[in-house]
């Protein structure tokens, strides 16, 4: 298993873990972009979003209720949030297990370079 997202998952690397059940787990970003910034990933390993399949349909969706659940506990829902999922070398994508990232806390900039 050479990937830091399950390494994460395994408690093999710390995280400051603020939600997980059977299938999703959040934590803070480690270099964070906004005032909140976390993450949502899924405990199956997925290395990109052109990976996921019919059967990961409820996963997915899994994922983004959670982020919209966190979001709404943490107090951002009403202000609003940034939700991005970033996808290989032109999407930015740094660590290859999908991820669902989560900003707010301030207002965002668009478009987003
Ligand atoms: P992306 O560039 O979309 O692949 O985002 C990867 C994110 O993962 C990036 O915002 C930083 C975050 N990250 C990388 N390594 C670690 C880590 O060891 N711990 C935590 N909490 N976040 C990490």
């Amino acid at each position: 298993m050479d990937c830091l997202f399950c390494k994460i998952i395994a408690k093999d690397i710390p995280a400051q873990v603020i939600y997980e059940d059977e299938h999703v787990i959040a934590f803070n970003d480690i270099n964070p972009q906004a005032p909140l910034h976390f993450l949502v990933i899924p405990k199956k390993h997925i290395s990109t979003l052109n990976d996921i399949t019919e059967e990961d349909r409820e996963l997915l969706g899994h994922m983004i209720m959670t982020a919209g659940k966190i979001a709404l506990n943490q107090g951002v829902a009403e202000d609003g949030y940034r939700t991005v999922f970033n996808c290989n070398s032109h999407g930015g994508q740094t660590v290859y297990h999908i991820h669902l990232h989560v900003l707010a806390g301030k207002a965002m900039g668009w478009p987003p370079y």
